[in-house]
This record gives structure tokens, sequence and C-alpha cells, in this order.
């Protein structure tokens, strides 16, 4: 093992702003708005706060399914939320999600507005209001919702820890690195070892389960995140490869992707989305 530089902790914690790292400008120990901004809202009741990383894709997802179906009311505006430049700090977004995090959704059918935060919680909340992707047959929505929550407890292992010292941390440190990666490849066989014997995570019903964990290890074995595609050999997790293509192969998925992303080619994005000319 290689040396790690050594550091003693102070008897309290200080908030040193110049720590660096790539989110160095965004993170903060303490909550709430940081200046005044209303948010926008559009002519739909479904108002979409996010951005296209994998939380905010399962979401998006979830409203291209449901539109999909044939469900008109899912019609929804998808407002870009670009995190780098503080934007989930303004008074607005954080009346919604006093987390400040992507996605946030109000719905603007009830009065007040009902607000969601944390996406398993849209999620769900989409699945009930339309009735859709979620089994109601008590065990099969058991199943249904142990993978949906499986997924929300295992991705910050996974993004927060593995992602941020492979890719993101100022220096490479083999300790984090290591205990991360460990896990990220225990998930990964977890998930394997399940996808198997089973089309989609709750057997051969495609669920609001398969969207959460799409949104993370569909991007893991499919497109390279962290850069770490090879580090990680997830060309050996056959089942979960397979189960990932087949569920991007869904035109829905196709245009949830591209929703508030402003990154990779300029065709492929849709920044704003309110109805579906944008994906023209
Ligand atoms: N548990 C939350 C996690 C959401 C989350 O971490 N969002 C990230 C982008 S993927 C974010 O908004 N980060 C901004 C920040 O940390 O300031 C969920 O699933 O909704």
């Amino acid at each position: 093992m290689t040396e790690a530089a050594s550091y003693t902790p102070p008897q309290v914690w200080q908030w040193d702003q110049e720590s660096g790292g790539r989110f160095a400008n965004i993170n903060r120990p303490i909550a709430g708005a940081t200046h005044e901004k209303d948010l926008p809202v559009g002519k739909h009741a479904l108002q979409l706060h996010s951005l296209a990383t994998p939380n905010g894709v399962k979401v998006t997802v979830m409203l291209e399914e449901l539109l999909e179906l044939g469900i008109a009311e899912a019609e929804y505006d998808a407002y870009l939320v670009n995190i780098g430049e503080g934007d989930q700090f303004g008074s607005g977004f954080v009346a919604i999600n006093p987390n400040s995090k992507i996605p946030a959704l109000a719905d603007h059918s009830t009065s007040p507005p009902t607000r969601v935060f944390e996406s398993a919680a849209i999620l769900v909340y989409l699945a009930e209001k339309f009735g859709a992707f979620l089994p109601t047959e008590p065990t099969a929505r058991a199943e249904c919702f142990s993978w949906l929550f499986w997924q929300m407890g295992s991705a910050p292992y996974l993004g927060g820890g593995f992602g941020h010292f492979y890719a993101y941390a100022p220096e490479k440190i083999e300790y984090p690195i290591n205990r991360y990666t460990m896990e990220v490849k225990r998930q990964l066989d977890v998930l394997d070892r399940h996808l198997a014997d089973s089309q989609f995570l709750c057997g051969d019903e495609y669920t609001i389960a398969d969207m959460a964990n799409y949104g993370w290890y569909g991007a893991l074995v499919l497109h390279n995140i962290y850069d770490a595609a090879e580090f990680l050999d997830v060309a050996s997790y056959t089942h979960v490869t397979r189960w990932a293509k087949e569920i991007e192969a869904r035109p829905a998925v196709e245009r949830g992707r591209r929703v508030n992303r402003p990154w990779g080619p300029e065709e492929t994005q849709v920044r704003e989305r309110h109805g579906p000319e944008d994906f023209k």
C-alpha cells in the first residue's frame, strides 16, 4: 500500500473553503438558500427541475415512459438546474427541495402544489399517481421497493465514494479507491447474479426499480462513467450489460436520457423540455 499523507483531525472540524476537488465551489457544510431566485413555472401540471445525471435521468425516463403509455396528464415542463453554478441553492429550488439536490418535482394539479424530492420518492409518487410501473400485488410490490431502495442506499458508494476518489479527488489515494472499488464490484455482482435468472429486477415486469438502477448501473456498464469501465472490468458483468442494453433500447429511455442534458453532441441535448416537439 502507498503512503497516505498523514492528517491529525483537530478537536473541532472547521470549514476550509480552499479544500479543493472538482466540486469544491458548491460543497458546503450548511443547508439553505444562498440567494433569492424564483423558479419558472410552465404550462403543465408537472414541473421538473433537474439535470441529466444518473439521479435526474431516472425521473425523465419515468415521465417519458408514462407518456409512451398514452397518459397525457404526464406531460411535463423540465427546467435545467445547473448544479455547477449553484442553482440548487436558489430560494425557489430550496423551497421544493430543502436538500438542494436534483431532481425535484412540483405537481401543480394540487392546491397548493405538491413538492416531491429524492428521486425514489418522485418515482413512487408518479407510479402511484398514474397507476403504472409499480406492481400492485403485495409480494411483487415488496420486491420492487426492495430493489428501488437498494439502489438508493447503494449508489452513494458508487458516486460519492468510488466516483469521487477515483475520478474527482485532487489526488489518487489507494485506501479509499480500494475500499469503494471493492464495494462497487460487489454491487455489480449482486445485480449480475440476480439478473442471470430474471429479465428485469422484479421478474418479467419492467418497473421503477429498473429505471432507478439503470440510471446508475446502466451508465456504469454502457457509458464508461468516471472513465472506469476498464478499471472495474464492467464487461465481465454480462447479465447487467444485457439488462441495461434492453432498457436503453426503449424509445422512452432514449428520450429521457436527453432531457436537461447540457453536454454531449448538440443535436442530442434537450436542455429544457416542454413538449414532444423538443426532441426534434
Ligand atoms: N438521494 C438523492 C441524490 C440526489 C443527488 O445527489 N443529486 C446531485 C446530482 S446527481 C446534486 O444535485 N448535487 C448537487 C449538490 O450536491 O450540490 C436523490 O436520489 O434524489
